[in-house]
């Protein structure tokens, strides 16, 4: 990681592949089962999808789990986390409930958001998970925002953004990015690079070619990390909530990663090869991570079987349970909106 003039440097994480860093076997066990039940939760959601259980825009994070799982571990439950509206990752790793998360999907009324906000806008802030944001760029300021409370309300709580790598072209990315440095914020902005916006690739879009070092101009602390290794996730993100944390400063972290599912759910995908895909596939970071664990004797496969059938029907769980709850009521139409 490359740092800022003005803050103590930042080891670069060039980890060995079994470097647990300060993880006990317990905790990787914990982080293994989250990426396995956002993979299993969100393939569910791609079959409710199709049955028109779920209606909208829905936008599947198949690929990325390691991104959130590795940087939320990171965290303390205390830290406010900003999404996009690729936000089932996130919000499942910082420990909302999942049947709450598939009642919103479904529209109904046990939904996180009492089924009126669905799948971008994913919030509850009993966990500090501030939200899913479908306005690309525009939830980057609110971040920053959260760390300026937390600075003078004189607490050691931090915020972090995350967004994806069309985001950085829209202004507001600059904009934040300024302010923060300038008032030294406790802040993490964590652009997940997972080389598309839509059906844009980021060669067609961007004018560089890493986009972490857009903060090198600010002098701010940067850098980036393998979005596939979940370890390495993990521990650049512990430099960087340090410096958040004990230096009040600010720090651009790219995660490189790829998603193996299309945009959102109407995605035809004519942009980019098949065999792309397949390529990248051999990355999944559940499959390597796994593969790590068993290997370094941490877990055994039937361990890894059992937790498979614990997910699979805590998924049907969840599905049953958004099945047998009601739709919004008519006039909860009304409630929460500015009317006279
Ligand atoms: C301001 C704005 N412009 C355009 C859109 C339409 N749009 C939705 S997602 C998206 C692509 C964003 O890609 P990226 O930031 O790389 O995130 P990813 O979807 O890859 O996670 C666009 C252009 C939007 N939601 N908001
Ligand atoms: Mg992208």
């Amino acid at each position: 990681m490359e740092a800022s003039t003005s803050t103590k440097n930042i080891s670069s994480p060039k980890l060995r592949k079994n470097d647990y860093t300060d993880l006990s076997h317990q905790q990787l066990i914990a982080m293994y089962k989250k990426m396995l039940l956002i993979r299993r939760f969100e393939e569910r959601c791609s079959q409710e999808y199709g049955k028109g259980k779920i209606s909208g825009f829905c936008h599947l994070y198949i690929g990325q789990e390691a991104v959130a799982v590795g940087t939320i571990s990171a965290l303390n439950n205390k830290d406010f986390i900003y999404a996009s509206y690729r936000d089932h990752g996130q919000a499942l790793a910082r420990g909302m409930d999942p049947k709450l998360i598939m009642a919103e999907l479904f529209g109904k009324h046990s939904g996180i958001t009492k089924g009126v906000g669905g799948s971008m806008h994913l919030i509850d802030s009993e966990i500090n998970f501030m939200g899913g944001y479908g306005i690309v760029g525009a939830h980057i300021p609110l971040a920053a925002g959260a760390a300026f409370s937390a600075k003078y309300l004189g607490t050691d709580n931090i915020a972090i953004c995350y967004f994806g790598d069309a985001a950085i072209n829209q202004g507001i990315f600059f904009e934040t990015l300024n302010m923060a440095q300038l008032w030294k914020l406790p802040v993490i902005f964590i652009i997940e690079n997972n080389k598309y916006g839509m059906g844009t690739s980021i060669e067609r879009s961007f004018a560089g070619n890493e986009l972490y070092r857009t903060g090198k101009y600010l002098d701010m602390n940067r850098g980036s990390f393998d979005g596939m290794n979940i370890i390495e996730a993990y521990k650049t993100m512990k430099d960087a909530v340090n410096i958040a944390r004990t230096n009040s400063m600010p720090t651009l972290l790219e995660a490189i990663t790829y998603r193996f599912k299309g945009h959102s759910m109407s995605d035809p995908a004519t942009y980019r090869a098949k065999e792309e895909v397949e390529l990248a596939k051999v990355n999944d970071p559940i499959i390597i991570f796994g593969n790590q664990l068993i290997e370094d004797k941490i877990i055994s496969e039937s361990e890894i079987e059992n937790f498979e059938s614990e997910i699979k029907n805590k998924v049907i769980e969840c599905v049953e349970f958004a099945e047998k709850s009601d739709q919004p009521p008519l006039d909860y139409l009304y409630q929460n909106v500015y009317k006279n």
